[in-house]
């Protein structure tokens, strides 16, 4: 299966994302294809796209192509990373992005989908945020998105524990906007997206760039910033995220030692 299929029909563009040998992980090809069919559908003048992957999916994504992190000293989530310019991609696509979600999503496949505009998942899916499982520093960007989206504590619990949460509770705690059954989810999911077709384009791409914009209004002085930067260094210099990623290839636990 290629790694991105695109369909187009009634002016809702699909992307199916794959990678089956690494449970659908965000490589850069998988990103940059994603990347890629949202341009196209920019250009077709798509009124609403549904991401997804393919269907019957047990995982939906493993996140970030651990593969592919950044070795220690080198930031793991700058903001050139694929990850961040497709989540860019998502924020800035002028039509909304229904995240259509089978499975579990682990890691950086969280924050695609939470930056999606809507989240509709079947009953099994959990999400999980992992950087701590790995050493990763978070990047403030991806902090904000969280905290944007939950409460401080539920942000503070997910990133600490790493711990998958259910798709119950996380519709409880607003991050998907309904749970639909497996044998119903397609239909379900494109009668929203022909439901948004059929109101102003115009409208909706202007409601969606305030949203962004007012959702990121937290001023962040230049030196808070740079204490931020700093911080994160510390971290991606460490033996710890290096100790992460060992980890993980070996597909072993890993031993963190704080340093
Ligand atoms: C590369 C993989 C991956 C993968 N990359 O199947 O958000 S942050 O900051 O944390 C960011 C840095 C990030 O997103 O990091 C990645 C976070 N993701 C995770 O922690 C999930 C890692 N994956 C898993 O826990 C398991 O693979 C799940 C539970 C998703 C599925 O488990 P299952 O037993 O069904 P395997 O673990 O055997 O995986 C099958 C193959 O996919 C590779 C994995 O290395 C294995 O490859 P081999 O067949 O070559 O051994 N794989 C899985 N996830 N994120 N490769």
């Amino acid at each position: 299966m290629p790694l991105i299929q695109t369909e187009f029909n009634d002016q809702i563009g699909t992307i199916i994302f794959s990678n089956p040998d690494k449970k659908n992980a965000l490589s850069k090809d998988v990103l940059n294809g994603i990347i890629n069919a949202l341009d196209e559908f920019k250009k077709q003048d798509a009124r609403a796209v549904i991401l997804r992957a393919p269907k019957g999916s047990k995982v939906w994504s493993s996140g970030h192509d651990v593969h592919e992190l950044a070795e220690r000293g080198h930031d793991p989530l700058a903001y050139d990373n694929p990850l961040e310019s497709a989540i860019r991609a998502i924020e800035h696509f002028p039509a909304p992005v229904i995240a259509l979600i089978e499975g579990t999503v682990w890691g950086g496949a969280c924050e695609i989908a939470f930056n999606c505009d809507i989240l509709i998942a079947t009953p099994d899916v959990t999400l999980a945020i992992t950087p701590a499982k790995i050493g990763v520093p978070y990047n403030p960007s991806g902090l904000l998105r969280f905290l944007n989206m939950l409460e401080m504590s539920t942000v503070k619990e997910m990133f600490y524990t790493a711990k998958p949460i259910s798709a119950e509770r996380a519709e409880r705690l607003g991050i998907l906007n309904h749970i639909v059954p497996n044998d119903k989810i397609e239909d379900f999911v494109f009668e929203i997206a022909k439901q948004i077709t059929r109101n102003s384009p115009l409208a909706i791409t202007v409601i969606k760039e305030q949203l962004r914009i007012l959702g990121k209004a937290h001023p962040l002085s230049p030196e808070t910033f740079e204490r931020i930067q700093l911080l994160r260094s510390e971290v991606f210099g460490s033996n710890d995220y290096k100790e992460g990623i060992e980890a993980f290839l070996e597909k072993r636990r890993p031993v963190f030692k704080g340093n």
